[in-house]
């Protein structure tokens, strides 16, 4: 599903991911229940991507995620979508405990229409963070876009299928040619479900 409003400040990429049954709940299903969610506390999703399979991030660290992605319109701020975000994730029994570690379920905000946030200097602080310090160091401020949105083809190829044209604001490349700078074999890893 395809749509063709872009870069409106009001849009709200969500990504969604998971690697851990809750309870006996798989989760594919998770995802399923965590977009419901989404709805059912207001927020409109305007788009859905297909869910796919997705080896873990970094390799060998874990289980197969399911990841997809949603367009999500809201009259509000991106923080305020974060914390109901958030709410979601503790109903879905999330812990939070290791960085990168397995998940329930985890919901991202991937981007606001164009908005750069807090800044272009505290966002570019954490675009160019080496990946040694990555694994050390999270932000405690939601930055926009998210600082790794085009090294994951995790996220890109959801996002591609709901907005392949939404222009990265920093990068100035639309997520089709940020799949592109991606090598071959991290896109043949994501397999639609
Ligand atoms: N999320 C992570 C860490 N690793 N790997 C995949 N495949 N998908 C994810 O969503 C993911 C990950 C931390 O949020
Ligand atoms: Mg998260
Ligand atoms: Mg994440």
């Amino acid at each position: 599903m395809e749509v063709s409003l872009v870069n409106n400040t009001l849009d709200t990429v969500v990504a969604l991911g998971a690697n851990l049954s809750l309870r006996s709940q798989s989760p594919e299903m998770t995802l399923e229940r965590a977009v419901d969610a989404m709805e059912t506390s207001g927020l409109v999703i305007r788009a859905r991507s297909r869910f796919y399979k997705t080896p873990c991030f970094p390799a060998g660290s874990g289980p197969d995620y399911v990841n997809a992605a949603v367009l999500v319109g809201s009259e509000l701020p991106p923080r305020s979508v974060l914390d109901i975000l958030h709410e979601i994730e503790n109903r879905f029994g999330r812990q939070r405990q290791q960085r990168w570690g397995m998940r329930t379920l985890d919901l991202d905000i991937v981007c606001c229409g164009d908005q750069v946030s807090p800044s272009l200097k505290e966002y570019n602080h954490w675009r160019l963070l080496p990946s040694t310090e990555q694994m050390k160091s999270a932000p405690e401020r939601l930055i926009l876009p998210h600082p790794r949105l085009q090294d994951r083809a995790f996220v890109l190829v959801p996002m591609a299928d709901i907005l392949p044209d939404w222009t990265h604001p920093v990068l100035g490349q639309t997520v089709r040619q940020m799949l592109d700078n991606l090598p071959d074999e991290d896109i043949s890893a994501i397999q639609p479900l």
